[in-house]
C-alpha cells in the first residue's frame, strides 16, 4: 500500500533530509495552535508560503499561495456585485489635505494613522499629500460633480485597490498590516430604502465569502452607536470568532452613510418635482483580513488547513515509487491522474521533484494546506486505483481509477463542508449567554463570545469597558444580531439592570 511505502524515503537531499527528520518527530511547526497561539500563527503563513515578512515593519509580502485566494474571492465578488450593477473604476492614491480636512470630524480620530508624503527626492513638498487611508474624501467631490439630475442616480462604483494606515499596535499578517488590499464601494440613491437595501444584500455577500467560501461562520448584525463608523448613519458587520484566543473579529462592514457625506461635499442633484435634494449613501469593504480569519480558524499542528473552494491547489498528486518498481508506469499514471482531474475542472497538480521524498512531500503539501493528498505506489498501480489522503482529517480512502472524478468531486465537497461544520461547531461551544455582571466576567475569562440583553445605551458600554480594561483588552460590543432570540417582557440589561432593548454579543476583539 502506498502509504507503508512512504515511510521509506526514496531520494534524500541534506536540506530534505533535516525536514524529514522533523516530520518524523511531528514538528513541522515549532509552535502548537493550543500552546502559543500568536508564535503559531506567525510561523503557519509563513511556512505555507503565503507571506515573507518585510523590512518595514506592519508590511508584508503577499505571495502567490495567498493571493490565489484573494483571487479566488474576487472571482466571486466582482462578478456579483456587477450583477447589482456596481461599476469598477479606480481614484488616485493620493488625497491633498484641503479635502480630507473635509471631513475633519471623523478623520480626527483616525489623523494619527494617515500616512504623508512630503518629500521628492531631496526637496520637500510645498504641499504635503496623504495616502488614502479609505477614499471617501478623494471620492465624495466628484460625486458632487457627476450626479446633478435625478437621472444620474444611482450611481454605483467599486474600486479593487490597497490603503494604507499607520497602525501603531501589534501588526499581525493579514489582520492588521500597514497597507493592505480590499474592495471600497461607494454608492448614491435618492432613497434611503434604495440605500437600506444595498446595505443588506453587499452584507450577504460578504457571509457568503465567510460562510461557502471560507468556511468560517460569522454573525450578521448591527454595530453599536459606539462601535459603528462615526461618519455613517448605521454599520452592519459580519463578525467571525476565533476559539483560540476567545477573540471577535470584524469579518467585513457595510455603512449606511445617511446624509452627512452628502452635506459635506454639496452631492445634491434635483428631483423628479425639480427641487433640490440630497442623495443616500452607503459604503461597504472587505479586504485581506478575510485570508487570516481563514488561517486562524482551520489552520492546525500541521499548518495551514485551505477549504476546497479556495485552494489553488486542490489535489496535490506524489508519486511513491519503491525499489525497482515500475516507476514510469508510476508517474505515468500521476501525470494521467493530474490530467483527468484538470479537465473536469478540479485545481490539480503533481509534484515530481526527484530531491524529495514522499514523507517529506507529504509534510510540505500538508504545511501549505492542500485540501486533498492522492498518492500512487506500485500496489496502486497495480489495482487501477489511488489513494487519496484528507488534510482535515487525515482519513485515507482508495479510489478506482475509473471513479475518480466523481469521488473526488465528492470528496472535496464533503472536505469544504466539514470545515464549515467543524468551525460552527467550537465557535458555537464558545458562545454563552449571559443575564449578570458576574456571569459576564466569568465567561469572559473563559474566552467567551458573551450573548447579553443589553439596555442599548453608551454609557452602559463605556462603563463595560472600563470595567474590563486590563491585559488582554477591555471587552465591547461586536454586534446586535439581525436573528435576535426572544427577548421575554421585564428582561434587564446584564450591565446596568436597565430595561434590555435587544441582545448583543460582547467580547474581546482583534
Ligand atoms: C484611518 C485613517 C483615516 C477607518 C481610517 O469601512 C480615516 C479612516 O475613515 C476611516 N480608518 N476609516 C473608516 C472607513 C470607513 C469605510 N470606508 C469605505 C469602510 C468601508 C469602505
Amino acid at each position: 500500500m502506498a502509504g507503508s511505502e512512504a515511510k521509506k524515503p526514496v531520494a534524500k537531499q541534506s536540506g530534505a533530509k533535516k525536514k524529514e527528520v522533523k516530520k518524523e518527530t511531528g514538528l513541522g511547526l515549532t509552535h502548537r495552535k493550543a500552546e502559543n497561539f500568536g508564535e503559531w500563527y506567525s510561523e503557519v503563513v509563513v511556512n505555507a508560503e503565503m507571506i515573507e515578512y518585510y523590512d518595514i515593519s506592519g508590511c508584508y509580502i503577499l505571495r502567490p499561495w495567498s493571493m490565489a485566494i484573494w483571487e479566488i474571492l474576487q472571482e466571486f465578488f466582482d462578478p456579483e456585485i456587477k450583477k447589482m450593477k456596481i461599476k469598477n473604476c479606480y481614484f488616485p492614491l493620493f488625497v491633498s489635505p484641503g479635502v480630507l480636512q473635509k471631513e475633519k470630524d471623523h478623520v480626527e480620530g483616525f489623523a494619527p494613522e494617515v500616512a504623508w508624503v512630503t518629500k521628492s527626492g531631496e526637496s520637500e513638498l510645498e504641499i504635503p499629500i496623504a495616502i488614502r487611508p479609505t477614499s471617501e474624501t478623494v471620492m465624495y467631490p466628484y460625486y458632487s460633480k457627476w450626479i446633478r439630475g435625478h437621472r444620474d442616480l444611482p450611481l454605483k462604483l467599486n474600486q479593487w485597490c490597497n490603503v494604507v494606515r499607520w497602525e501603531f499596535s501589534n501588526p499581525t499578517p493579514f489582520i492588521r498590516s500597514r497597507e493592505f488590499l480590499w474592495q471600497e464601494g461607494h454608492t448614491a440613491f435618492a432613497t434611503k430604502e434604495e440605500a437600506d437595501a444595498e446595505v443588506l444584500d453587499i452584507l450577504e455577500l460578504y457571509r457568503r465569502i465567510y460562510e461557502e467560501y471560507l468556511a468560517v461562520p460569522v454573525i450578521k448584525g448591527k454595530k453599536s452607536e459606539m462601535e459603528k463608523f462615526a461618519g455613517g448613519l448605521y454599520t452592519t458587520s459580519v463578525e467571525a470568532f476565533v476559539p483560540n484566543t476567545g477573540r471577535g473579529i470584524q469579518g467585513a462592514t457595510s455603512h449606511c452613510l445617511g446624509q452627512n457625506f452628502a452635506k459635506m461635499f454639496e452631492i445634491n442633484y434635483e428631483n423628479e418635482k425639480g427641487e433640490k435634494a440630497m442623495v443616500w449613501q452607503n459604503s461597504w469593504a472587505y479586504s485581506t483580513r478575510t485570508i487570516g480569519v481563514m488561517v486562524m480558524v482551520h489552520g492546525d499542528d500541521k499548518g495551514l488547513v485551505l477549504p476546497p473552494k479556495v485552494a489553488s491547489v486542490q489535489v496535490i498528486v506524489i508519486p511513491v515509487p519503491y525499489k525497482d518498481a515500475d516507476t514510469q508506469g508510476i508517474f505515468d499514471a500521476c501525470s494521467a491522474t493530474v490530467n483527468t482531474l484538470s479537465e473536469a475542472g478540479i485545481r490539480a497538480d503533481s509534484d515530481f521533484r526527484d530531491n524529495y521524498s514522499p514523507g517529506w512531500k507529504y509534510s510540505h503539501w500538508e504545511m501549505k494546506g492542500v485540501p486533498l493528498r492522492i498518492e500512487i505506489g506500485p500496489k496502486d498501480l497495480a489495482n487501477k486505483q489511488v489513494r487519496a489522503v484528507r488534510r482535515d482529517n487525515g482519513a485515507k480512502i482508495d479510489i478506482a481509477s475509473d471513479d475518480l472524478v466523481v469521488e473526488i468531486k465528492k470528496l472535496l465537497d464533503n472536505i469544504q463542508q466539514n470545515l464549515f461544520d467543524v468551525a460552527k461547531q467550537k465557535r458555537d461551544e464558545c458562545i454563552q449567554v449571559v443575564h449578570s455582571w458576574d456571569e459576564f466576567v466569568k465567561a469572559l475569562n473563559q474566552r467567551k463570545m458573551i450573548l447579553a440583553p443589553w439596555c442599548d445605551e453608551e454609557e452602559v458600554e463605556a462603563d463595560v469597558k472600563a470595567r474590563t480594561k486590563g491585559e488582554m483588552g477591555a471587552a465591547k460590543t461586536l454586534c446586535s444580531p439581525f436573528d435576535q432570540p426572544e427577548l421575554p417582557e421585564g428582561t434587564k440589561c446584564f450591565a446596568s439592570g436597565k430595561p434590555a432593548t435587544k441582545w448583543t454579543y460582547w467580547g474581546r476583539s482583534y
